[in-house]
């Protein structure tokens, strides 16, 4: 293992990309899915069971981490990996998107932003330095510049005003960044909402600049499918081939496939995980309520044929009693199950990129997920 931080392509079928991203803490087979680990865990699962399941990354909240247990103390005691006890890659938020949804009192200047904890109402500040300080603090393989994301609808002149801002923030967090130790990588995020020519300009603004890595932020926040696919194309036809691409916050399973086939390598998301403590369990036959009473004699597991242990072994009946009566089993083994389809979708999406037979696998991933609740 070289302490290099790469991109290494493999194979392409039509845009879809199979490769591996190389870090010094291990390599990361893509496209990826990065479990969402935001407070320094992935609710309810080991960072064993997580690995089990074929993750190589995780992803953790500079937000959340900075103001509990702080990113100095975690420093102190070792580090995000030790801490957590995941020895492998972590990607990390840069704050700004967490700020916009989470806390109060928010004010955006040129210099960065003011906030009012969620947690205890203290003040803070994040700017791209102090952003880019912390995600060094936790000990982060990929960290993310600070941007600004803008929620959609919204005019073009709030869309390029966000992402000229976003674009001045890249370069002072790739100023902050060249403190760090070799082998660690910092993404840039392209913003530009809905408008083609503002996504152009932030993606171009941004290679110029040069990251090792691009996010394409500021979808999925209110436009139609449609739309998000469209700005992707835009992005990616612009984003140097000979380096890895990010799409923040995404998605369903139809949005990853979609945007597997536009040129996209690495995904995080909720979804699994937050569905998991909501009583929904996702399988290759479709997304499954357990809450619903006809769940309550059914002997049968969710899926006999899962690699999954909480799919397979558990019946229906029982995880049904469980989310009745609010056990915290209940969410455990659901989540388990979600990050096991998770996981097991890229590992196919991966092995048919490699097959060239990308578009088959595509269609039959759309038709399990749009049957809705079986
Ligand atoms: N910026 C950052 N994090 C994000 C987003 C963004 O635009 C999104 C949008 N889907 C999710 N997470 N920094």
């Amino acid at each position: 293992m070289t302490d290099a931080f790469s991109y290494n392509p493999l194979a392409r079928d039509g845009e879809a990309r199979l490769g591996e991203v190389i870090t010094p803490r291990g390599v990361v087979r893509t496209p990826a899915f990065m479990p969402v680990g935001t407070a320094a865990t992935v609710k309810g699962m080991y960072p064993s069971q997580v690995r089990e399941l074929g993750a190589d990354i995780v992803l953790g909240n500079t937000y959340h981490l900075m103001l509990r247990p702080t990113a100095e103390r975690i420093a102190e005691l070792g580090g995000l990996h030790a801490f957590m006890r995941w020895p492998h890659p972590i990607l990390t938020d840069s704050g700004g998107f967490q700020v916009m949804s989470l806390a109060s009192l928010r004010k955006l200047n040129e210099k960065g932003v003011t906030f009012r904890s969620h947690i205890d109402g203290a003040y803070h500040e994040m700017t791209p330095e102090r952003s880019v300080e912390i995600q060094g603090l936790l000990g982060s393989d990929i960290q993310m510049q600070l941007d600004e994301c803008v929620k959609l609808p919204a005019t073009a002149e709030e869309v390029a005003r966000a992402l000229r801002l976003s674009l001045r923030w890249a370069e002072r967090s790739k100023r902050a960044f060249e403190a760090q130790p070799p082998g660690r990588a910092l993404f840039g995020i392209v913003q530009g909402g809905d408008v083609p020519q503002l996504r152009e300009e932030s993606a171009r603004g941004l290679v110029d600049i040069g990251f090792p890595g691009y996010s394409i932020g500021g979808l999925a926040v209110g436009e139609p499918q449609a739309v998000m696919l469209g700005m992707i194309e835009v992005v990616n036809a612009i984003l140097p081939q000979d380096k890895p691409r990010y799409l923040m916050g995404v998605g369903t399973p139809d949005d990853i496939v979609e945007a597997v086939g536009r040129g996209v390598d690495m995904f995080d998301c909720v979804m699994p995980t937050r569905a998991g403590r909501h009583a929904q369990a996702f399988t290759r036959f479709g997304r499954i309520n357990l809450k619903n009473a006809r769940h309550a004699d059914d002997p049968r597991p969710l899926d006999e044929e899962s690699d999954c242990p909480a799919a397979r072994d558990y019946s229906r009946a029982y995880l049904h009693h469980l989310i009745r009566c609010d056990e915290m089993l209940g969410s455990m083994l659901l989540t388990w199950v979600n990050l096991a389809y998770y996981q097991s979708l890229m590992q196919g999406i991966r092995h048919a990129i490699a097959q060239g037979r990308f578009d088959a696998f595509k269609a039959e991933v759309k038709e399990g997920w749009a049957k809705g609740d079986i």
